[in-house]
């Protein structure tokens, strides 16, 4: 059984594992740590991670990135467009309002839903992990976003599914960055806890949390977001920057390129990555439009002063974090800043003013995440011995309930579970109802919502109830599972009944005092069916389509791969023999047979370059054997004369 952490990020994504005595990075097949989430289409294959990123510039329109950004939203989404916008691929809108991504792959054109892609990325990390731990690998814990609603919590789970994961927990970003930290921390007391601020500044995002510990447990106090606000927002800076100057100055319009804006956008990104360690920094781009070549520089000072407005939108999650807290600033003990976006210098600086303490950099700032959930996943997993530690988090958004009689519950606005309440957790409610009924689940508070999303997240049927007496009680068992899902867990019907096994010919009781007798002195307990009806999730059989399709592009991809494999052994033993026959093996053939031979490679490999540059596995392998029969014959002369050589180097040692 594997125990794996995965953080998918907006730009990168890291895999740790649990070992007996410590969590390690994978390296994927380029020795990285990091794995690019990109997923690109290609003539007939995939490319996915690395191989992803490398074909996102020559292959813009094909290629998706910030598929995370995508997950569980509408198209029509306030706010959606604009960031759409920015992609380079075609999206549109799917019947049931959710977004599909349309490009070309294989000559026809394919549709695929953002959980499809996720679906491929954990394929494909899937496929790395295994890979290194010789091993399957199914059991995992995934970083998601803390302000991730129920629906893109689902759209996740189903991601995993059809890529073949199972996740035994989706964990908060930041939760697990406060466990990776807290797991291991000695200086702590029950008499003097600890109150922690992570700052996790990503791609496309900014998650904040305050966590509590104490001896042999972790708290989360509080969570603040804001879900636009990354890296991805100061590249974008730099780029209108250059886009406009480079307007005015070559007489360029970028905008209306997609290579060219893709181009420069990359170097934008690489550009602010120079400035966080110098005082300016060039951009040189040769050929980017127009065949014109281009060139500019910026200084770190001026790059500040463009984000101003940025720098200034960190403050805010900052303020709201500690707010809901209802901490003051001294019970804070440290500050810890992770996320590759947070390593804008500017950034440091605004959060030293606000938390009125410079921010330590002691976690890694890229790998907490999947060590956090690694971490979760070996403690949540029955084949590894952790040390006793309890993880509670804590709600990011309050969650309410109503049925078809209004909210159902004391607290104001239906709320069964405000935000800040503990999680996982079990509430039951108790319903007087003798019919079939409705619950509905929903977000309480839009202004705790990002951008705006839809309130709704489920509606449960609970019934049909078989009730003999109008005395019946519905004891409902709601569940904030530990993926932070809204889950009915089971309702039972409680009858009072009239029990006539109890004796009632008593003479000294009244008719009434039997009754009450006869009452109570019996419960029935009878699970009642509950069905849910989920808004905008994947149905079983959305998701098994799904699965085969995933099936059939691995297939295809693996095809692929074997057919390169066998080109390149082809292409290779053709050099390997042309040396050989002229040299090694030179005295074991004869003069004809050689020329031969060698006319026989020269043909292969011009057919290599021009008519057998796209050809199936088995026009190589056929070739290859061709190749073989001439050549054997040679070669295990040769082969045969080195080990008489040898047996008799043997006997004279
Ligand atoms: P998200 O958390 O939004 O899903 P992610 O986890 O992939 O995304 P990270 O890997 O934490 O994001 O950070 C990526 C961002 O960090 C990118 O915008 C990248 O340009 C930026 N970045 C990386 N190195 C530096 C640097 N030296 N200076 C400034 N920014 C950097
Ligand atoms: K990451
Ligand atoms: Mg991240």
């Amino acid at each position: 059984m594997s125990v794996v952490g995965l953080d998918i990020g907006n730009e990168n994504c890291i895999i740790a594992v649990a070992k007996q005595r410590s969590i390690d990075v994978l390296l994927n097949e380029e020795s990285k740590r990091e794995t690019p989430a990109a997923v690109s289409f290609g003539e007939k294959q995939r490319f996915i991670g690395s191989a992803g990123a490398a074909s996102a510039t020559m292959n813009p329109r094909s290629t998706i990135l910030q598929v995370k950004r995508l997950i569980g939203r509408k198209f029509n989404e306030p706010g959606l467009e604009k960031e759409l916008k920015l992609f380079p691929f075609e999206t549109f809108e799917s019947p049931d309002g959710g977004i599909l991504i349309r490009l070309q792959f294989m000559g026809e054109v394919h549709e695929f839903t953002p959980i499809q892609i996720l679906g491929m990325l954990l394929s494909h990390l899937k496929q790395i992990a295994e890979k290194n731990l010789e091993m399957p690998v199914s059991e995992c814990v995934i970083g998601i976003p803390s302000y991730f609603t129920d629906l893109q919590r689902r759209a996740y789970l189903d991601a995993a599914t059809i890529a073949g994961l199972k996740p035994l927990r989706l964990l908060h970003d930041c939760t697990a960055t406060a466990l990776g930290y807290g797991i291991y921390k000695t200086d702590i007391s029950n008499s003097s806890p600890v109150y922690t601020v992570f700052v996790d500044i990503g791609h496309c995002d900014t998650q904040i949390c305050i966590a509590l510990f104490e001896t042999g447990q972790m708290k989360i106090i509080s969570h603040a977001f804001d879900c636009s606000l990354g890296g991805r927002d100061f590249d974008e800076v730099l780029f209108n920057h250059f886009a406009s100057q480079f307007k005015e100055r070559y007489n360029i319009d970028v905008f209306t390129n997609i290579k060219a804006s893709v181009r420069l956008r990359a170097s934008c990104e690489k550009l602010k990555k120079v400035l966080s360690a110098n005082a300016e920094a060039p951009l040189n781009i040769e050929c980017l439009m127009d065949e014109k070549d281009v060139r500019g520089l910026i200084k770190r000072e001026e790059f500040e002063k463009l984000s101003s407005d940025l720098l200034e939108r960190i403050t805010v999650p900052c303020r709201k974090v500690l707010a809901d807290s209802g901490l003051t600033l001294d019970k804070i003990n440290s500050v810890e800043l992770v996320g590759s976006g947070s390593r804008i210098p500017a950034i440091t600086r605004i959060l030293a003013s606000i938390f009125n303490r410079e921010p330590s950099r002691t976690i890694n700032a890229s790998e907490c995440v999947a060590r956090g959930c690694a971490l979760q996943c070996a403690m949540l997993s029955p084949i590894f011995r952790v040390r006793e530690y309890e993880v509670q988090d804590s709600l990011p958004l309050s969650i309410g309930f109503s049925s078809d009689k209004g909210p159902v519950c004391t607290l104001s606005n239906g709320v069964l579970f405000p935000k800040g309440h503990p999680f996982p957790s079990v509430k039951i409610l108790t319903f007087h109802r003798t019919n079939m009924f409705n619950m509905e689940a929903f977000y309480v508070n839009s202004n705790e919502l990002p951008s705006k999303l839809s309130p709704q997240i489920n509606t449960f049927t609970i019934g049909p109830i078989q009730c003999h007496t109008n005395m019946a009680k519905v004891k409902v068992r709601v569940q904030l599972n530990l993926h932070g899902i809204v889950k009915l867990d089971s309702a039972v019907l409680i009858e009072d009944q009239l029990d006539n096994s109890v004796t009632t010919n008593d003479p000294h009781l009244t008719s009434e005092q039997a009754g009450v007798a006869r009452r109570g002195k019996a419960v029935k307990r009878l699970e009642i069916p509950i069905s849910e009806s989920v808004c905008d999730g994947m149905k079983r059989d959305e998701i098994a389509k799904a699965e085969e399709k995933e099936r059939w592009l691995m297939q295809q991809d693996l095809k692929m791969e074997q057919t390169k494999d066998k080109k390149n052994a082809l292409e290779s033993y053709v050099y390997e023999m042309r040396d050989k026959i002229l040299n090694a093996y030179r005295s074991f053939a004869n003069e004809s047979d050689r020329e031969e031979i060698s006319r026989k490679l020269q043909q292969t490999e011009d057919w290599l370059y021009e008519d057998g540059m796209d050809e199936t596995e088995n026009v190589y392998v056929e070739k290859l054997e061709d190749l073989k029969k001439l050549v054997d014959p040679i070669e295990n002369r040769y082969k045969d004369e080195e080990a008489r050589v040898q047996a008799a180097k043997d006997l004279l040692k």
